[in-house]
């Protein structure tokens, strides 16, 4: 296999591994050591590496980022709900009453003044927290004691959760959702009669339920309805970061992530029910279940790539950047926020941006860095950098020679300004145009050609104007004066007399016969340098002049001749150029 179809089948290779890897993104799920056996049934943190899980026989464990430790407790109660508002204020609560409070530095069992099971938790704030269980129980606790409120059913209430202490939604038994406004607890127009067991959401109009029988409901500020998941098994709770990044999780390892669009199952790696559920600020997911059981998904870091559209460039130029080459696993394209530092001086130089291209314009000539830093919804990041060189701009210098024509007519001229030259480009990429008479428009297009020809109606002086024009649109010109002279006979006019038909003959061999040959123009060239100081010899001379015009007068029937005889003669083919 050659190289480049090795090269080929790696791209492939790559491109098929890119569209298989959208079903796989969640398969990394790993399995965490709890050191614990028994039931975990709720977890919640305030950061990755804070966070709390709570189960049976009044376990409480933490995890450090690292590992998970036990804490020391008093309680020996089953504990159901775990919960808070930051690091140092979590609660926990549980059977018959049990109700526990951390500020950060040990657990107190403060107790909550109810007999009955408690199973859902929320902190409002650092200094108030609600609580939910049976018999339709609800507690509004502080950091001193929890009260009763008043409840709008006896059914068992099973977990809550708020937008504000003003705004609570509490789920339970046979599909029973409670909302509570700051004054009262009323009873919604739930859509389902299974039980449910979990409640959370990103808003006032954009609340999620999960319960039995695969369950999962959708408030959307008007009402509940039920959403389409594919499953019959249980869920026993649900949590995300956002309304298109959720998890529910429930019996026999069940495990659903929501996009925003649809519930897909995703391979847990474990057949034990799955209890808890909680995502981190960065998006990692916890769950935790039966026989201690805690699995977890780390939020993969985003791929920074970016395009820029010249790898090098002027001062005058604006630099385009596009950075939707960047990708990141779990959330899409539009939800990556970009930015960009332009020198690589570590100073960012815009804000974040959903925006993927930016431009830029250096002023000072350098090589410049450029970064790109790629932040997913977890506000994980990366970095890719690019070198771009950007220099000055100057002016192309224009130059040229004029040339007689090589019919040496004397009104057809050939201009080369090969010899114009630019500090930046190479000669091949500057163009050049021409003004033929110095009138002021120009009368060819820009051409990298740098040599032309052009012929004039009349004979006269006239000055060519050429501008030259570099890749960056920098310009130069110059100009020069061009008398054309007739071609005149200098020397075979006096021999002859100006109006000897002779000449014409004369002319016919110059233009037809000798111009087509190189040692034919070097001999035109001689007689033109030299003729006017010949003929001013021979008009002061007479026996010169009488000796010179019986070798012509010889010599003219035999050049007819040798026109008339020759293979390469052009006289049939055109018609000579009239005679001055
Ligand atoms: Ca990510
Ligand atoms: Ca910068
Ligand atoms: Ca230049």
């Amino acid at each position: 296999m050659g190289k480049a179809s090795f090269k080929y089948h790696v791209i492939i290779y790559m491109l098929a591994a890119c569209t298989c890897k959208a079903p796989d993104a969640f398969a990394e799920w790993v399995s965490m050591p709890s050191g614990f056996t028994n039931n975990l049934k709720s977890v919640w943190g305030s950061a990755s590496n804070d966070v709390f899980a709570v189960g049976s026989n009044g376990a409480i464990l933490h995890y450090d980022g690292a590992t998970w430790t036990k804490m020391e407790t008093a309680t020996t109660a089953n504990l159901e709900a775990v919960s808070g508002s930051a690091a140092n204020n979590v609660v926990t609560a549980g059977i018959t009453g049990a109700f526990l409070r951390y500020k950060g530095t040990g657990w107190l069992s403060t107790g909550s003044s109810s007999n009955h099971n408690l199973s859902g938790v929320w902190s409002s704030s650092p200094s108030e927290s609600f609580v939910v269980g049976e018999n339709g129980t609800i507690l509004q606790c502080d950091d001193r004691d929890c009260s009763p409120m008043v409840s709008a059913t006896i059914l068992p209430l099973n977990a809550i959760w708020g937008v504000s202490s003003t705004d609570i939604f509490a789920v339970g038994a046979n599909g029973i959702i409670l909302h509570y406004d700051g004054i009262s607890w009323t009873k919604m127009q739930s859509s389902s009669k299974e039980h449910l067991y979990s409640v959370w959401g990103v808003a006032f109009n954009d609340v999620f339920a999960a319960g039995a029988n695969g369950t999962v409901l959708h408030y959307n500020g008007t009402g509940w309805t039920k959403m389409p998941v594919g499953t019959i098994k249980d869920f026993w709770a649900i949590n995300g970061t956002y309304n298109d990044y959720m998890f529910a999780v429930g019996d026999e390892g069940n495990l659903f992530r929501y996009d925003g669009s649809t519930w897909s199952e995703t391979e847990s790696g474990t057949a034990y029910p799955l209890q808890g559920v909680w995502v981190s600020p960065s998006n990692d997911v916890f769950v935790v279940g039966a026989s201690g059981n805690i699995i977890f998904y780390k939020n993969i870091p985003p791929t920074a790539a970016f395009l820029v559209n010249k790898p090098s460039g002027y001062t005058t130029e604006t630099f385009s950047f596009d950075a939707s080459a960047s990708s990141d696993v779990e959330d899409g394209k539009n939800d990556l926020l970009v930015r960009w530092d332009w020198e690589g001086d570590g100073r960012w130089d815009t804000e974040y941006s959903a925006a993927k291209t930016a431009s830029f314009q250096y002023t000072t000539e350098g090589t410049y860095t450029v970064t790109l830093e790629v932040m997913d919804k977890g506000m994980l990041i990366s970095t890719a950098s690019q070198t771009i060189s950007v220099t000055v701009n100057t002016s192309p210098i224009a130059q040229f020679t004029v040339t007689p024509g090589t019919r040496n007519n004397s009104n057809t001229i050939t201009v080369d300004a090969s010899e114009s030259y630019d500090n930046q480009d190479p000669a091949g990429v500057l163009e050049v145009r021409w003004d033929w008479e110095g009138d002021g428009p120009w009368d060819t297009e820009f051409s990298t050609a740098k040599t032309a020809t052009h012929t004039y109606a009349t004979i006269t002086t006239y000055e060519i104007r050429v501008e030259i024009r570099d890749s960056g649109g920098l310009t130069n010109s110059t100009a020069q004066k061009v008398t054309l002279k007739e071609g005149r006979l200098c020397i075979a006019s006096v021999l002859l007399g100006e109006d000897d038909p002779r000449l014409n003959v004369l002319r016919k061999y110059r233009d037809e016969f000798l111009v087509r040959s190189e040692e034919g123009r070097q001999l035109i060239h001689l007689y033109y340098s030299q003729g006017e100081e010949l003929t001013k010899l021979i008009e002061a001379n007479p026996a010169l002049k009488h000796l010179a015009r019986n070798s012509l007068e010889s010599i003219i029937p035999t050049i007819e001749k040798a026109m008339a005889d020759s293979r390469h003669s052009v006289l049939n083919e055109q018609q000579g150029p009239s005679a001055r």
